[in-house]
C-alpha cells in the first residue's frame, strides 16, 4: 500500500513538475481520435479502406519497420494543409496540457504536388497553427514585424493572455533519410529563411535502414556553418560506420544512441553531446531485450548530459510525464532528481539566451513555490 500511494505521489509529480520536451515529431504526435476521425473521412471518400487503417491504428506494440509504414499512412492522412495547422495546434496544446515549458517540435517539411504543396507551404501551415493555439499562450516567435509576411496576423485579447499557461514552441526541420542531396540542402535554406519565425535547427530522421550519410552531409555541413544547430538519429540501429561518421560530424545533440560501442561512448563522453532518450519508443521498436538494460542509467549515472523526451507520443501512446515516471520508477530515482533531470536540459534546448533564462525563472518560480 505504501509503495502503491508514493508511486501515485511520483506519477503525479512527474505530471507537475516543469518539463522540456526536446524530440517530438509532429506527425508521430498526433491524437489517436483525430487520426481515426480523418481515416473515417477519406474512408467516406474513398480513398482508403477505414477498416483495415482502423485496425493498423489501434494496433500497441509494433516493430521498427511496422511504425514506418504507419508514417506512410499518417502522411496519407495529414497531407493537406488545414489538417497539418489542425494537429499542429492539438500537438502543442496536448505537451502544454502536461506542463510542457519549453518543447522543440520537429517536423519534415513536405512537397506534395497534389496537394498544391510546397516545403515552404507546408511550414506556412506549421506556423498557422501555432498561431491559432488559443488555450494556452505559445511563445515562437520574435516579433519583429516580419510575422506578417508569413501568416495571418491572429487577434488575441491580452487580458486573456495573462490567464493563460505559457509555453515556448520553437521547430527543428528534419531531413528524413529517403531524400536527395538536393532536398536536404532545400530544407536547410528553408529552415535559415525561417529563423525568425522559431526555427531554430535541423534534425536528420526517418527509416535509419534508409539512405547513405554522406547523402545528407553536405546539407548538414552547410547547416553548420551558417550557425544552425543539427541533431541527429544516432545508433537507432547498428551501423558502426554509420555511427562514427555521425560523431565525427560533432552534431549538437544526438537521438536514440542505442547501439553505440563502448569506443563510440568514449567519444560522444569527450565531447559532451547530449543524447535525447526515448525510451517508451526504443522498448516498442524492441531496440533493447527490457528497460532495465537501457543506456539510460549508464549515462545518468556518469553524469552526461541528456534529456528525457516522448519521440512520438501519438505512435506510442506515451507523454512525457510518462517518460520521466518510467523513468523514475525503473531507475529509483526520487522527486528532487527527476526536477533537476527536467532543469538540466534547459542548456540543451536550441533557442537564444533569452529563452533559456526566460526558463529557468519558471524552474526557480516552481522551486520557490515548493519552499
Ligand atoms: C526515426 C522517426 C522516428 O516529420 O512527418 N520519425 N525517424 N526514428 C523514429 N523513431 C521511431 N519517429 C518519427 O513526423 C513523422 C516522421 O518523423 C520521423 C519519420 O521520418 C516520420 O515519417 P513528421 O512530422
Amino acid at each position: 500500500m505504501e509503495k502503491c500511494t508514493n508511486l501515485a505521489e511520483m506519477k503525479e509529480w512527474c505530471r507537475a513538475i516543469p518539463k522540456i520536451e526536446l524530440h517530438a515529431h509532429l506527425n508521430g504526435c498526433i491524437r489517436d481520435s483525430t487520426l481515426l476521425e480523418l481515416a473515417k473521412l477519406l474512408g467516406e471518400k474513398g480513398v482508403i479502406i477505414f477498416a483495415d487503417v482502423e485496425h493498423v491504428i489501434r494496433k500497441c506494440g509494433r516493430s521498427l519497420t511496422e511504425c514506418f509504414q504507419l508514417f506512410d499512412l499518417f502522411h496519407i492522412l495529414a497531407t493537406d494543409h488545414e489538417t497539418i495547422s489542425r494537429i499542429t495546434k492539438e500537438v502543442v496544446e496536448d505537451f502544454a496540457a502536461e506542463e510542457v515549458v519549453y518543447l522543440e517540435l520537429r517536423t519534415t517539411p513536405k512537397n506534395n504536388e497534389a496537394k498544391g504543396m510546397t516545403k515552404r507551404s507546408y511550414m506556412k501551415a506549421v506556423i498557422n497553427g501555432l498561431r491559432s493555439v488559443d488555450t494556452v499562450d505559445v511563445s515562437f516567435i520574435n516579433l519583429n514585424g516580419k510575422t506578417e509576411s508569413f501568416c495571418e496576423p491572429v487577434q488575441k485579447s491580452c487580458t486573456t493572455c495573462m490567464e493563460k499557461k505559457k509555453i515556448y514552441v520553437r521547430l527543428l526541420l528534419s531531413i528524413d533519410r529517403r531524400e536527395t542531396t538536393a532536398a536536404a540542402m532545400e530544407t536547410v535554406c528553408l529552415a535559415l529563411e525561417m529563423r525568425e519565425f522559431g526555427v531554430v535547427g535541423i534534425d536528420l530522421s526517418g527509416n535509419p535502414v534508409v539512405g547513405e550519410w554522406d547523402t545528407f552531409l553536405p546539407a548538414l555541413k552547410y547547416a553548420k556553418e551558417q550557425g544552425l544547430p543539427v541533431t541527429l538519429h544516432c545508433g537507432e540501429v547498428s551501423n558502426k560506420m554509420e555511427i562514427q561518421a555521425m560523431l565525427n560530424f560533432s552534431p549538437d545533440r544526438i537521438g536514440h544512441a542505442c547501439f553505440l560501442d563502448e569506443d563510440d561512448w568514449e567519444k560522444a563522453r569527450l565531447s559532451q553531446i547530449p543524447v535525447e532518450i526515448c525510451l517508451t519508443s526504443n522498448l516498442r521498436t524492441e531496440r533493447l531485450s527490457s528497460i532495465h538494460v537501457h543506456h539510460f542509467a549508464n549515462l545518468y549515472n556518469a553524469n552526461h548530459p541528456l534529456v528525457l523526451c516522448t519521440d512520438d507520443t501519438g505512435l506510442f501512446s506515451t507523454s512525457l510525464s510518462n517518460e520521466y515516471y518510467l523513468a523514475a520508477e525503473t531507475f529509483g530515482l526520487d522527486k528532487k532528481d527527476m526536477l533537476q533531470l527536467g532543469a538540466n536540459a534547459i542548456e540543451f534546448v536550441f533557442a537564444d539566451s533569452e529563452v533559456k533564462k526566460a526558463i529557468r525563472e519558471i524552474f526557480r518560480a516552481f522551486e520557490r513555490r515548493l519552499a
